[in-house]
């Protein structure tokens, strides 16, 4: 990688002198204005300083035409400062570099990039996250190690998903966890009232409108009784109705579903006949982490039919990747409520934070 630095007194300027030495293929890893002072700190010049690199050795990767038309249009990218605590569409869509481990950067950066393709984070975030390593890379003389590169990375995603947390202390009293069958909505319906009544001292109870199997009634009655928490099953609209006027004096109501195969448009619409979704309504996707990237994509964009705002990841225990929590974010930007870590309730609840996601997408933490 041959890195070199432009001091031109404009953008353009600095670009043609970039694009003549370096060629069509550079990019450029950090610009900033700089003053440069004449006679003694007097009449001082406003300039630009770009650091632009470029790999000498030709790509050995494969494109499509599209990105080749791309490459040959954005192949000299200013970006803004500071990288890396900014991302923007333009500069995402600007990156010419497609990514393969194949050795073409240096070690920490290589191995940074390659820790984020094993924990599943998708190829654009990683070109992304690639010209801020660069960039403090070659900022720093080339003396840093890869653990400051993971702090960086860490720093990206925890800048990145600050807006995603979602209190736990909402405003919403009628709690409905939906999502598709076995994901967990039952079991984290009970770590969730647990927790809001043992340690947020809450007045509970619950509705269920899961009359789909006798079973599961009985299984959130099991909760409902170990607790000691109120219940009452829905078979209609008017029995859903009923229930909420007979809890109104309650602080939190969660509102059990039945799993179903959402990917069957049908039942988003009977979910909408029956609850007929109000502003006090709070509305949960429950999806878990075992489940495909692209099925979790279906899923919840059937979900968002209704007015669902809020996801709880469940099963966290058993996966090793999590990128896929911040690849659907991205497109979606939902508030992340809280993840689940096992079967044991109510124990295997965590409330995230922004560290905790950002340790979970650099691949720091798993169960
Ligand atoms: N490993 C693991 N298992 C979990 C977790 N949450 C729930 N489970 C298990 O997943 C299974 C299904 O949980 P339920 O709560 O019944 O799931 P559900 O979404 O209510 O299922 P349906 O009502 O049938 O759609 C049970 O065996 C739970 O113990 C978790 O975080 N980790
Ligand atoms: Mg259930």
């Amino acid at each position: 990688m041959k890195v070199k630095k432009y001091i031109a007194s404009t953008m353009p300027e600095a670009m043609n002198q970039v694009k003549k030495e370096l060629g069509e293929s550079a990019v450029i890893l950090d610009s900033r204005e700089i003053k440069t002072s004449r006679f003694f700190g007097l009449f001082g010049k406003r300039n630009i300083e770009v650091l632009a690199a470029v790999d000498p050795k030709p790509t050995r990767i494969r494109q499509s035409s599209r990105e080749k038309k791309q490459t040959a249009n954005d192949s000299v990218m200013p970006t803004k400062l500071p990288m890396h605590l900014q991302k923007s569409e333009s500069s995402r869509e600007k990156v010419s570099t497609r990514l393969s481990l194949s050795n073409r950067y240096p070690h920490p950066v290589e191995s940074t990039l390659e820790q984020l393709q094993q924990n599943g984070i998708d190829e654009d975030t990683r070109a992304h996250v690639l010209q801020i390593l660069l960039s403090t890379f070659y900022k720093h003389d080339e003396k840093v190690t890869e653990s400051e590169l993971l702090n960086v990375t860490k720093e990206f995603f925890k800048h990145e998903m600050a807006s995603s947390i979602e209190s736990t202390e909402g405003h919403s009293k009628f709690i409905y966890l939906l999502g598709p069958t076995g994901v967990g909505k039952t079991t984290t319906i009970a770590k969730l009232a647990a927790d809001a009544k043992m340690k947020h001292a809450k007045d509970i109870a619950f509705i269920t409108l899961d009359t789909y199997r006798i079973a599961a009634i009985e299984q959130l009655k099991t909760y409902a009784k170990i607790l000691d928490i109120p219940i009452e099953v829905a078979y209609n609209a008017e029995d859903l109705e009923a229930a909420k006027e007979k809890f109104k004096d309650k602080d939190l109501i969660y509102i059990d579903t039945a799993g179903r195969n959402y990917m069957n448009s049908e039942y988003i619409n009977q979910l909408k006949e029956i609850a007929q979704f109000k502003e006090q309504d709070k509305l949960m996707c429950v999806l878990s982490l075992t489940a495909k990237e692209e099925d979790m994509e279906t899923i919840y964009q059937q979900f968002s039919k209704l007015p669902v705002d809020t996801v709880i990841f469940t099963k966290a225990d058993e996966t090793s990747t999590y990128g896929q929590i911040y690849n659907l974010w991205k497109k979606h930007h939902f508030a992340i409520h809280t993840l689940t870590i096992g079967q044991d309730v109510p124990n295997d609840l965590l409330t995230v934070d922004a560290e905790v996601l950002a340790q979970l997408m650099v691949g720091e933490k798993s169960w």
